[in-house]
């Protein structure tokens, strides 16, 4: 058995355009992202981490330097499996109330948060990712950004939505554009019922922990 598995795309190659072009998702997904799940199983192999939770995977390589590889392969595998979700035909638009209102409760609104947002992704030197986490601890929503494979989890933070500003998402649809691809992002491509679903699932299981 293999631990870590390549997901079929939720919707097809073209389904993002304009704004994310077929070419881009077919090397992406079918590439980078393939990558990933070959390489991570790969080092997985023999590992006490082989038969774990993929969640286990990644907090358990993290800031071990003779597991630096694995953490690479299964923590993008992570952030990828949760990347093409975070995206939908049609994307944007109404933002779920109860996300909006806590939004504007931590972050000072809408407005502000999606240019806070694009200016970690564009402060992100080199690869790696932008996010609106939650901390467990205070319920606080935070805005990140991480280098290469690293994401919330890794730092104990829950993750509820995540762009990828690694050149290989952009590039061949906005060159060296990082700044347009990630209006095009948080304008038209954010899938905010995954987020919603994450969000709900996260204060329950906080209210279970309680
Ligand atoms: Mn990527």
């Amino acid at each position: 058995m293999t631990a870590l598995t390549l997901p079929t795309l939720p919707y097809a190659l073209e389904a993002l355009q304009p704004y994310m072009s077929a070419e881009t998702l077919e090397y992406h997904h079918g590439k980078h992202h393939k990558a990933y799940v070959d390489k991570g199983n790969e080092l997985l192999k023999g590992t006490h981490l082989e038969n774990k939770s993929l969640d286990e995977m990644v907090k358990g390589s993290f800031g071990k330097p003779e597991l630096q590889p694995l953490f690479n392969n299964v923590a993008q595998h992570w952030n990828h499996m949760h990347f093409w979700n975070w995206m939908k035909p049609g994307g944007s638009g109404k933002v779920p109330s109860s996300i909006e209102k806590k939004i504007t409760e931590d972050l000072g609104g809408m407005e502000k948060f999606t240019a806070d947002f694009a200016a970690a992704g564009m402060g992100q030197f080199g690869s790696g990712w932008c996010w609106l986490a939650q901390c467990p601890k205070s319920g606080k929503l935070e805005i990140m950004k991480t280098p290469n494979g690293e994401n919330p989890l890794a730092h104990g933070k829950v993750a509820l939505l995540g762009c990828d500003v690694w050149e290989h998402s952009y590039y061949i649809d906005y060159r060296n554009r990082r700044a347009d691809y990630l209006k095009a992002f948080t304008e038209s491509l954010v899938n905010w019922d995954y987020v919603l679903e994450l969000y709900e699932s996260a204060a329950h299981r906080d209210a279970a922990a309680a």
